[in-house]
């Protein structure tokens, strides 16, 4: 792994690595999740109340996040095939042990795939089960504006996120709202037919609950 530099953004908790993947493990790295792409195919969810997210998803590990409309919650099927989810990458649980050294490991990875004009909306992540566990993003492809603001509202941030840029939430960063402003096509040639893919690390079963 290439040199990982941390920057100071500014907000407790928030901790933020650009750069952290050199090219050749972005490229193996996105290699893998379109290979998986063959088992769990990139769908689009909807929302609780029937609106489709802009961004496709699927999901790699024990555990995969959907939505729909009976709500929000991680299930270890992909909902369209019914399929279980295909394994988390060695790179990523590699990244979370040595960026964040927490325990237990992580059991959901959520991929997110913006084409060209998909976004998302201010929100907060409170589905999983160990709120204390860190959150770990990695980027891929086209540079993103990502928003964070702290939980009680009030003023936000901007960050650009860029393919290999790595980002952890924990501790009082944990419950942020943030959201993804607009993905800036064109501005990477690494994803093929474009857009960026964001890859969340998380631990959704609780702690007691070893995968
Ligand atoms: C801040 N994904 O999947 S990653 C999501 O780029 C999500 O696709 C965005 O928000 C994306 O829920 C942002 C950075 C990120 C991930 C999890 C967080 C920021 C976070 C959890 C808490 C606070
Ligand atoms: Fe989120």
């Amino acid at each position: 792994m290439s040199a990982r530099l941390e920057i100071d953004t500014g907000m407790e908790g928030f901790r933020f690595w650009p750069g952290a993947l050199s090219a050749s493990e972005q490229a193996g790295l996105l290699a893998e999740v379109l290979a998986a792409e063959a088992v769990a195919p990139f769908y689009r969810p909807v929302t609780p109340g029937g609106r489709p997210f802009s961004v496709r998803m699927t999901s790699l590990g024990p555990l995969g996040w959907v939505s729909d409309r009976g709500g929000y919650r991680y299930q270890a099927t992909h909902p369209g095939t019914g399929e279980a989810w295909p394994p988390i990458p060695r790179l990523l649980l590699d990244l979370w042990r040595d960026l964040t050294g927490a325990e237990p490991p992580p059991d959901a990875c959520l991929v997110n795939l913006y084409r060209e004009g998909a976004k998302m909306g201010l929100h907060q992540d409170r589905d999983e089960a160990e709120m204390t566990a860190p959150v770990l993003s990695v980027s891929l492809g086209d540079a993103a504006m990502f928003r964070i603001g702290a939980a009680g509202g009030g003023p936000t941030k901007t960050f650009r996120l860029a393919s290999g840029d790595v980002c952890a939430l924990t501790g009082p960063a944990r419950l942020a709202r943030h959201g993804i402003d607009r993905v800036i096509a064109g501005s990477s040639t690494l994803v093929p037919g474009g857009g960026r893919i964001n890859l969340t690390l998380r631990r959704a079963a609780p702690a007691s609950q070893q995968t």
